[in-house]
């Protein structure tokens, strides 16, 4: 069953993130979303936010601290793709994509009403590497509190009054190795969903993204790259010859997509977008808010599954 998200019924007890709501997409914002396939708006969140925020993920990030210590004493580090227990009963999953080794652990507050994915490697010096918090504001509310003023320009962009909320995730690149090779975000949901958007194809893409940066996001530090211009709906998943790809996908127009702190992109499912390693020794941490449609006369849902992190891929109203 569908329920309405907690945070919706604890509003009360969170501090105001932002007194200050964001203006509505304008429609040259609109338009250059759908052209382009994203759309940029300068200082989104303000100092303060980003302030909360970073709050918010240091306290995710003690919380990775302790785990990955717990696999340090037992020394446990697991390669292959396997559901694993720590000592003390944790359990874990281990994921290989590709050589790169993530453990992943649901983590509950709220008696188990709320949680979060908290996604961690080890470097191959030993070190840990946080990979990402999933459904980051089910440990720390004020992230889904802050990321309500998204709302608005989700439903302007979706056309529709109300959403599932199924990403409110934390990447962070701190001297990592990690990387995003080229992709749509339209994969993702496929994958995730093989039902995806059966029913609802609303010609919008049926989903949208905001991405908040909460450093600088840049060339310097792994930031983000992206091909300006959508051709339709080209899908790339099944184009393996990165030859390929790079003509299909027109790789040589794409550009460094950067970000100062608080600016916020929103990219449409179909934009091929991707992310180099993190060498500089600065951190580049993105907040990332995913929406999917669902159709405001037939009630139906693009996305039918639920998302890691309890109190995902719940339905939310988008109009204030
Ligand atoms: O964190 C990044 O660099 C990109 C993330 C991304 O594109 C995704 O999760 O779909
Ligand atoms: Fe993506």
């Amino acid at each position: 069953m569908r329920s309405m998200l907690v945070v919706e019924q604890e509003t009360d007890i969170l501090y105001a993130f932002s007194e200050k709501k964001l203006d509505p997409l304008t429609e040259k914002e609109i338009n250059l979303f759908f052209q382009e396939g994203y759309v940029i708006r300068r200082n989104v969140f303000e100092s303060q936010e980003i302030e909360n925020s970073a709050k918010c993920i240091d306290a995710l990030v003690e919380r990775a601290k302790i785990l990955f210590k717990k696999l340090q004493d037992q020394d446990y580090f697991p390669t292959q793709p396997d559901e694993c227990f720590l000592q003390d009963g944790t359990p874990f999953q281990v994921v290989n994509v590709m050589g790169s080794v993530g453990y992943h652990f649901d983590i509950s507050e709220n008696n188990g009403n709320t949680s979060t994915r908290i996604v961690i490697g080890k470097t191959t010096d030993g070190n840990m590497s946080i990979h990402r918090f999933i459904w980051a504001g089910g440990l720390e509310p004020p992230l889904l509190e802050g990321s309500r003023k998204f709302f608005k320009s989700v439903s302007q962009l979706l056309g529709c009054n109300k959403a599932d909320w199924i990403i409110n995730s934390i990447h962070s690149k701190i001297d990592s190795e990690l990387k995003f090779d080229w992709h749509q975000d339209v994969k993702n949901r496929k994958h995730f969903d093989p039902d995806w958007e059966k029913w609802t194809n609303n010609g919008k893409g049926s989903y949208v993204v905001a991405i908040t940066a909460l450093t600088k996001a840049d060339e310097s530090n792994g930031g983000l790259w992206g091909v300006p211009g959508m051709s339709g709906d080209l899908y790339l998943e099944n184009i393996k010859d990165f030859a390929i790809l790079k003509e299909k996908a027109h790789l040589d127009k794409a550009l460094p997509l950067n970000l100062n702190p608080g600016d916020t992109i929103w990219m449409h499912p179909y934009f091929v977008h991707g992310s180099c390693s993190n060498e500089s020794g600065e951190p580049r941490i993105l907040l990332i808010n995913g929406f999917s449609y669902i159709d405001d006369e037939t009630g139906l849902h693009a996305n039918t599954k639920p998302y890691p992190g309890k109190g995902s891929a719940q339905e939310v109203t988008l109009k204030e």
